[in-house]
């Protein structure tokens, strides 16, 4: 009887939980290389012209041993550095991290807007909002792989679709 009963209640429950992954289908792109995972793969739209884009994401190591951001490459751009960010006094200034970004085991480095951040340069076309933008990240021990990018609009501090409440729900996955 209880059996019959869940599953005539069944259909009810796979469409809550296909409501649900469409709500969250904004990050559905979210990878995995090896021990590291990527969440929250943004970048942001740019106007017209313009020669530079940046790059977002969360990247965390949920192995033993420390791994390293080596490089990344996309088709939207001549190149891609790896930056960091530090405000001295009202300037703030961007330093190209040639050797990437070290990923210690059992952590979460952020690549955030005032942060570590991809930096897209000789921009091949605009970035558009609501489209993705294909990356290839390279990591010293998981190795290569693919992630897309959601542009987020022109001048946008946080991710797409990312209000601090989905933000908090999102950071318990
Ligand atoms: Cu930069």
């Amino acid at each position: 009887m209880n059996t019959l009963r869940t599953l005539r209640f069944l259909p009810r429950i796979l469409g809550l939980a296909l409501a649900f992954a469409a709500a969250t289908s904004a990050f559905a792109q979210d990878a995995r290389a090896g021990a590291i995972r990527i969440d929250k793969p943004w970048t942001r739209a740019t106007p017209p012209a313009a020669p530079t884009g940046a790059g977002y994401m969360s990247l965390t190591n949920e192995g033993k041993e420390a791994d390293r951001l080596l490089e990344i490459t996309s088709p939207i751009a001549g190149r891609a550095e790896i930056h960091t960010m530090e405000i001295v006094g009202e300037v703030s200034r961007m330093r190209w991290q040639k050797d990437g970004v070290e990923l210690p085991p059992g952590k979460t480095v952020e690549l955030k807007p005032g942060g570590i951040h991809v930096m897209f340069l000789e921009l091949t076309q605009p970035i558009r909002p609501g489209t993705k933008v294909p990356v290839t990240l390279l990591l010293q021990r998981a190795g290569k792989v693919n992630v897309e990018l959601l542009a987020a609009p022109i001048g946008a501090t946080s991710a797409p679709g990312a209000s601090t409440g989905a933000a908090a729900h999102h950071g318990k996955h």
